[in-house]
């Protein structure tokens, strides 16, 4: 089944860059690129986005991060693109993902892991409509 999902590509991987590196695993993937765009996001801004981990002890962190530099935001599209594109990232530390993974190839700890990935259909269209409101 074709489906969308929302990739992101972290200020840390902008700094490295590494930003050509990853969209260009992303098309060799088969993923149709639908929407891209780069961003700069207030802390308020990623807040919102991670609102669902508020009360977690990263919060303050992972927003100070998400709103530290550019980001890079897509739209990928194709078959089974949630789970394809979380599978191609590897799990959220780097230090546990595979060899071959993105995490692994360029994340450097478990809050600075080089891309995100919605995680089910309903938070991937959440997620979209929060940079690409409709
Ligand atoms: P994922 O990005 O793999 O979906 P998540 O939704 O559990 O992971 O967490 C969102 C982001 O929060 C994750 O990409 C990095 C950060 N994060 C998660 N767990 C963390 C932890 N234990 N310490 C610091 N940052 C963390
Ligand atoms: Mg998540």
């Amino acid at each position: 089944m074709t489906e969308k999902t929302l990739a992101i590509i972290k200020p840390d991987a902008v700094k490295k860059k590494v930003v050509g590196k990853i969209i260009q695993r992303i098309e060799g993937e088969g993923f149709e690129i639908a929407g891209l765009k780069m961003l700069h996001l207030t802390k308020e801004e990623a807040e919102g986005f991670y609102i669902v981990h508020r009360a977690k002890p990263f919060y303050a962190s992972l927003t100070d991060f998400m709103s530290s530099g550019e980001i890079v935001v897509m739209i990928l599209e194709g078959e089974n693109a949630i789970e394809k594109w979380r599978k191609i990232m590897g799990v959220t530390d780097p230090a546990l993902a595979e060899p071959g993974t993105i995490r692994h190839q360029y994340g450097f700890s478990v809050e600075r892991n080089a891309t995100h990935g919605s995680d089910a259909p309903q938070t991937a269209e959440w997620e979209i409509n929060y940079f690409y409101k409709s």
